[in-house]
């Protein structure tokens, strides 16, 4: 029987697979709420659930050959490694609904809870000297310190459930929208566990490839973290001030300036064509304190950089109401830790929960 033959037929199964993929997409697409861009094929419909990664593709021949020549690893060992990965499809399902494409007030809910505020208030008062130690090496205000911890592991309690290699492994496998970022979080990731003297295979995180209590990806964590109690390891699973030290480090590298503003509100409309045209670029759209102070008709406080505001837009509700903040360089580095505006925030309003909450941290 031909059709049985060909199905069975390694070269047709997958454009088979594809053809499915995309006329469950084609039909879905006509729903009123669909926006445009759902019609393409979702990565997570073109993988089966525990499919083996193939490493004689040439794919993985060319990540062998670096991590021999430039990084010392052995065949031997790399076959070890790799030899029973899988992907794991909920890491791609999870990768194309994320969070951060939420607006504001679905957004925040989430992470600016009674318990998160304090929590955070009780962990101020438990590192007070700790946290102090950190703010004078480092020049961050310790609520910020605590907000990112909240926010990326409920203060260390979620590190995240996925086995990390086979995360990062689905991710340059079966994601090609970020291939190439996760090809070189898989590289660190193995440089960062030799280093470290920890199984790569025993890590777990997040379906975006962050793990332990600061929810570093590889590569920041290899460039970024900190170790601060003196064992000589960069423990960001277990040790807090570990984990307080490299998240200050961090704000810091990307220019925080002890003191200054993190945001300031500015309106529900936007009163020129700069700014509205600054919004629309999101963390890289500079305009200057001059410029709002102009548009908006109000005072802002000076700052270190004021002449490099962002302009950030938050939704209010589902009616389209907006509220404007002028984002100051200390939001900014935010921003690099996490890309999102929202999640900036979050961090940013949760901070100021547990600074100013009764019983919290006083300034
Ligand atoms: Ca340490």
């Amino acid at each position: 029987m031909p059709l049985p033959r060909l199905l069975r037929h390694n070269t047709l199964f997958f454009p088979l697979h594809l053809l499915a993929a995309l006329l469950l997409a084609v039909a879905t697409a006509g729903a009123a709420s669909a926006p445009p861009d759902e019609a393409r094929p979702l990565a997570a419909d073109l993988v089966r659930d525990g499919q083996p990664i193939d490493i004689s593709s040439p794919r993985y021949r060319g990540l062998f050959k670096e991590l021999r020549l430039r990084h010392g690893f052995t065949e031997a060992e790399l076959l070890q490694l790799f030899s029973r990965t899988r992907i794991k499809r909920r890491v791609l399902e999870l990768m194309d609904r994320q969070w951060e494409a939420r607006p504001y007030y679905e957004y925040y809910p989430r992470f600016l809870t009674r318990e998160t505020i304090r929590q955070g208030q009780w962990l101020a008062e438990k590192h007070r000297a700790l946290l102090a130690a950190v703010e004078e090496r480092y020049g961050v205000e310790p609520a910020y310190l605590l907000a990112i911890w909240g926010i990326e592991s409920r203060y260390g309690r979620h590190k995240g459930a996925f086995n990390l290699f086979d995360t990062l492994n689905t991710l340059f496998d079966a994601y090609p929208r970020r291939r190439s970022f996760y090809r070189k979080q898989l590289v660190q990731f193995l440089l960062l566990c030799r280093e470290n003297g920890v199984d790569p295979l025993s890590v777990t995180g997040s379906y975006g490839g962050a793990f332990g209590q600061t929810q570093f990806i590889p590569s920041s964590f290899r460039a970024y973290a900190v170790d601060f109690d003196g064992d000589g390891r960069r423990d960001v699973w277990g040790s807090v001030p570990d984990v307080l030290a490299s998240i200050a480090n961090y704000l810091a590298r990307f220019g925080w300036t002890h003191g200054d503003p993190v945001y300031v509100e500015i309106g529900d409309t936007l009163g020129s064509q700069e700014l509205v045209a600054a919004w629309r670029k999101g963390r890289k759209g500079f305009v200057s304190r001059a410029q709002i102070e102009a548009a908006q008709e109000i005072e802002l406080p000076p700052a270190k950089g004021d002449d490099k505001l962002t302009i950030v837009g938050l939704e209010r509700d589902r009616g389209g109401a907006m509220r404007f903040v002028a984002g100051y360089p200390n939001f900014q580095a935010i921003t690099a830790w996490n890309h999102s505006n929202r999640y900036a925030m979050a961090v940013a309003e949760l901070a100021e929960r547990i600074r100013d909450g009764e019983g919290g941290l006083k300034k």
